[in-house]
């Protein structure tokens, strides 16, 4: 399938999972499988079509937007900063959860504290190599399981699960996380992603089934 009609046939789906009345619970799940997600055991890729071949020695991670810091990341620099791991779920909105996934790489917070954001700064948005772009309020990516992670099960995160790095943010929905990550800004207001100018939720929590906007 063409780039184009994979995203019009995945904007489709998520308009016909809403027009069916597939629409946010108000209460949590409290099992560690959130509501409508099955369990897999392989782990699946999703992506646009493109899937970015970038070189260490060519890559680099741009902190920017609202920060006192504006800083630029080499592969070097960025092995350089507190390196720490975290198991967690991760939760596909198809409805394929995974268990378990051992990230390495750097923690947000670790990224926050360099770059400095200014008090003003209160949303992020995402960029990433192949035009992948998603959004999170500042506070959601506080949290201690957020990473940028270049490392998967102990090995280097493979090209199509969106090496060299990607974000982890286990909360949510796996589209909040952007593979083959470029840039981190900081915003004052906030401004919707790839998925989330097209139907998706901005607030994606998997354990109260918000999918759809
Ligand atoms: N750059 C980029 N990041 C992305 C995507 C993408 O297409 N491009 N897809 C998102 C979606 S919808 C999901 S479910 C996860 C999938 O990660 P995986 O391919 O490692 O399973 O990456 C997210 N991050
Ligand atoms: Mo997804």
């Amino acid at each position: 399938m063409s780039k184009d009609r994979y995203i019009e046939a995945k904007q489709k789906w998520a308009a016909k999972q809403k027009a069916r009345g597939v629409t946010a619970r108000s209460a949590p799940s409290a099992d560690r499988l959130p509501p409508g997600q099955k369990l897999t055991a392989g782990f699946p890729v999703l992506d646009l079509g493109v899937q970015p071949e970038i070189a260490h020695a060519d890559w680099t991670l741009a902190l920017d937007g609202l920060v006192e810091k504006p800083t630029a990341l080499d592969w070097a620099q960025f092995h350089a900063l507190p390196q720490v791991e975290d198991v967690s779920d991760f939760h596909c909105v198809t409805t394929w959860s995974k268990y378990d996934c051992r990230w390495g790489g750097v923690a947000f917070t670790t990224l926050y504290e360099l770059a400095q954001p200014k008090p003003e700064a209160r949303f992020v948005y995402f960029t990433s190599y192949d035009g992948y772009s998603t959004n999170l309020p500042l506070a959601a990516c506080l949290d201690d399981d957020v990473l940028i992670a270049t490392s998967f099960e102990g090995a280097p995160v493979s090209r199509e699960h969106g090496g060299p790095a990607r974000v982890i943010v286990p909360k949510l929905y796996a589209w909040k996380g952007a593979k083959f990550v470029k840039a981190v800004t900081f915003l004052a207001e906030d401004k919707l992603g790839f998925w989330e100018v097209r139907g998706y939720s901005n607030t994606a929590d998997p354990w109260t089934e918000d999918r759809y906007a």
